[in-house]
Formats: C-alpha cells, structure tokens, sequence
C-alpha cells in the first residue's frame, strides 16, 4: 500500500539530506514529486497545493541557512504529511467488567462484517471477554457468514436467521451479552445513505445505545470518503472510522486524508481478509512505515496479536523445565506464519525496509517454514523429544528427508533454527547468530526490532 508515496517522501527526504545548496530549483523538484505522489495516492488536489506552498514559502525563508535549514525543511515536510492524516492515534477505551457495545455501519460490501471479526478477534487476545452479534437481516447469507468467522476465530456469536427485525435480534440475546465486555454488532449494508438505512440506524442506535458508532469504509474509494464519512456523520453520531482494503488499493492515502479532514478519526485500518491483517492507525508509525524507519509497535503489536497467549504460556514453561521439543518448535513457527508473510514483517522492522532484503529471500523463508513443518511431521515421538539424537544418527536425517520431500540439509537447519530459539527463548541468546536467510523466531524478532527502534528517529 502506499508504496510510491513512500519513496517519494524517502527520495524528497534523501535530496534534502544530499543537495549542497537549498536553492529553489532543487525545492521545486523535490516540491514537483511529492506532489505528484500524493496525487497519485488520491490525496485531495487542494492540499497537495498548500503543502506545495508551505514548504515553499519555508524553504525561500532566509533567515534559515545551512545544516539547520536541511533539518528544518525536513522536518516541514514530515510535519505536514503527518497533519494530512491526522495527528495522534485515538483509542476505543474498553473495561474489564464493565460492557461496552460497538456498531459498525457501512454500505455494502465495506467490510463490515470481517471488520466485526477483526475487531472481536483483537480485543479478544487482549483479554477482554468478546462477543458478536449479527444484526444485517438483509442479506440471507450475512448470518451464516458471521457465524462461520465466529467459529474460525473461536468467538461467540449470536445470530437468528429467522428473524425480520434487527431490534427483535438484539432484544432476544440483550440478557446474554451484558456478561461480556464487549459487544461488536454488524448490521446490514446498502447501495446508499438512503432514508430506509438511517432510519433503520437511527432506531438501532436508540435501543442498543452503542459507546461506539464506528463506519467502515473501503479504501478503493479514495477521496470519496470524505463525503461517506460527512453524510453519515450528519445522519448519525459516529465516532469513527474503519478503514478496509488498504491492502488493495494506491488510493488509500485519499481515504485517510479525507478522514481526517471530516473529523472522523481513524481507529484501525484492515490491511487484507484475516483477523490478523487488522491494526490500530496510529499516524506517527504510520509514516516511519512509509519512509521505511519501520513501525516499531506496529510490529510488537502484531507480534501479540498473532501468539497465542495459552500455548507460549505452556512452551514457557516447557523451556523452564527443559522439556522444549520439537512438537513446541512446530507450533512456535506456525505462530509466526500468523504473524503475516515475511515481506510485511520485514515491511514493519526498523531497519530491515523490503528495500534492503531481495524479495525471493523472503519467500523462501516461507517455503522454509513449511518444509519444516513437514519434516517435523515425519519425524518418530522420540526425535520430537530429543531433537539432538539426529545429528548423532545421520542415518535418520535421509529418512525423514525422504519421508517428507526435504533435505537432510534442510532438516539440518531446521534443527539449527529449534537450537537457536531454545537458547534464544531461555534468554542465552544474542542477536550476532542472526541471519535473515535461516529464519527469525518471535522472540529474535522483538529483540530485533528493539535494537534497530533504538535507532528510529523524529
Ligand atoms: N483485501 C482485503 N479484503 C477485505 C478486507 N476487509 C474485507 N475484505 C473483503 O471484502 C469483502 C466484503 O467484506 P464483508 O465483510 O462481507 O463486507 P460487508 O460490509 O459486511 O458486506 P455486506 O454485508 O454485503 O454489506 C469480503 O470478501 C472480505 O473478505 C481487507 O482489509 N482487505
Ligand atoms: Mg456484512
């Protein structure tokens, strides 16, 4: 997503740095091609100008020489990027104990009932007790479809698929849900605001009472979604957007920008169909991303929001007790590979932009991690337990290999990798064995992104 935009701010910024006079020819290039990059991202044509002015206007200022200038410009052209989509992150706030109900609305096919999964699904391995209810009545197939995301994500869904009336839906399970924290209600779509759609969101709103009325938007729309966002704003009490599809679209930096024109903040962006591919819009990393300085807690949020809690508790222990087997290794590396493809984690690590990792290492990190999932599922009880018996019998490596279509090389590395995180997870380990073309553990990661976030500045 947002890649051109990206490199243009990053060769803006590279110009700069490099140019030895500030004169105004250089500025009105660097001016030129970040305009066009907006431009390109859909960013409404009137704020592409006065961010062109601005740094303009800047950048003539005399008083200004020198290094200081380079700073100063430099951080100009940050600074209005970041007013362009919206200085800080807002939150949803969410107390144990205590229900809060959010009502995601939308047009159809803005995502909203994969945005109610998403939404359960983050909350819920953050601890908090999760509920959805589906109240689209519209569309036969919606309860059948948020049922099965229910079952996908282990989460407790209410639906009726007989029922007409939304309000009759939520009056029947009303009782049930305020055992929950939270409450994520997905309602019906349509092709526009029309006044059958606020009013039928009008009386939802009043009997539910939701602390949240969140609209979920698609980025593909680009700069349209100011007035989607305006025109729903006027109808009803939102509090904020959603944005989809990030993943889909160069458009997206309409979207947001246009967002945050209207005073929508944007809580999360959906960045492609899993529960996973969902996080919290914080502009600030948002543009490290883009610049390619990484997004530091993006990345640690990502990290928490794939792991799951119950399984690393029981692998912790495990390690403690020095019974870490292979069976453990399998099911920390299948963790990972929720986490995301490799090219986003990379994406997401200071230091480590796609840039400077060749894409076809990073696939074959992921045919890696599946030829170790495979050779694990060759190998007999007792090589689980004690891994290390296979580089005393070599004898066994030419079998599992053939057993399941890998190496003996591979399976040398795979025990290299289990060895690695073993150390790395009881805390021995440091960060010089690391090398990207053998595979990353969660726990190498963090430490990663800690040591190269040190290292981010603005
Ligand atoms: N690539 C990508 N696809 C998404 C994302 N969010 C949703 N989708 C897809 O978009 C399609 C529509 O999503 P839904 O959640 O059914 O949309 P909806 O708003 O509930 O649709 P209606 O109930 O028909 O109004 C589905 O195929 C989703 O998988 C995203 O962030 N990225
Ligand atoms: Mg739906």
């Amino acid at each position: 997503m947002l890649e051109n935009l990206g490199s243009a701010l990053k060769k803006g910024f590279d110009k700069i740095a490099g140019a030895i006079f500030l004169d105004s020819k250089t500025i009105e290039l660097i001016v030129k091609d970040l305009q066009r990059a907006l431009i390109q991202a859909d960013v409404n044509i009137m704020l592409v100008k006065e961010i062109g002015e601005k740094i303009k206007k800047e950048a003539s200022n005399e008083k200004i020489k020198g290094i200081e200038k380079k700073e100063h410009l430099t951080k100009i052209l940050h600074d209005e990027i970041l007013s362009l989509l919206g200085k800080e992150k807002h939150e949803i706030k969410i107390t144990k104990g205590k229900q809060t109900k959010i009502m995601l609305l939308g047009l159809y096919g803005s995502g909203k009932t994969t945005t109610t999964s998403k939404l359960a699904s983050y909350y819920f391995k953050r601890g908090f007790k999760t509920s959805m209810i589906g109240l689209d009545v519209h569309r036969p197939a919606a309860s059948e479809q948020l049922e099965q995301l229910g079952k996908q994500y282990k989460l407790p869904t209410f639906t009726n698929k007989t029922e007409k009336n939304p309000i009759k839906i939520y009056k029947e399970f009303k009782k049930e849900l305020e055992e929950y924290d939270l409450v994520i209600i997905d309602t019906a779509g349509r092709h526009s605001l029309d006044k059958e759609l606020i009013t039928e969101i009008k009386n939802l709103e009043k009997e539910i009472k939701p602390d949240y009325v969140i609209l979920v938007i698609q980025a593909d729309i680009g700069q349209a979604a100011k007035n989607q966002a305006s025109e729903f704003q006027k109808a009803c009490n939102i509090r904020g957007v959603i944005i989809t599809r990030m993943d889909s679209t160069a458009k997206a930096g309409g979207a947001l920008t246009a967002c945050n024109e209207t005073k929508a903040p944007v809580f999360f962006i959906g960045t492609g169909e899993k529960a996973n591919d969902f996080e919290t819009f914080n502009p600030q990393s948002f543009i490290s991303r883009l610049l390619g300085l990484g997004d530091l807690e993006g990345l640690l949020e990502k990290v928490e929001s794939a792991i799951d809690k119950e399984s690393s508790k029981n692998a912790k222990q495990r390690l403690e007790k020095g019974d870490f087997n292979l069976r453990d290794f399998q099911e920390q590396i299948k963790q990972m590979g929720n986490i995301g493809s490799f090219s986003k984690i990379m994406e997401m690590i200071p230091g480590l932009g796609k840039a400077k990792i060749p894409e076809e290492m990073l696939g074959n990190q992921e045919e890696k991690i599946k030829k170790f999932q495979h050779a694990i599922d060759s190998m007999t009880q007792e090589e689980i337990e004690d891994p290390e018996i296979l580089e005393k019998q070599t004898q066994r490596l030419s079998r599992i290999a053939k057993g399941s279509g890998t190496t003996t090389s591979d399976i040398r590395q795979l025990i290299k990798q289990y060895k690695l995180l073993k150390e790395f997870a009881s805390g021995q380990g440091d960060l010089e064995n690391f090398d990207p073309s053998q595979g990353i553990s969660q726990k190498q990661m963090q430490k990663l992104a800690k040591k190269f976030g040190k290292k981010m500045k603005f």
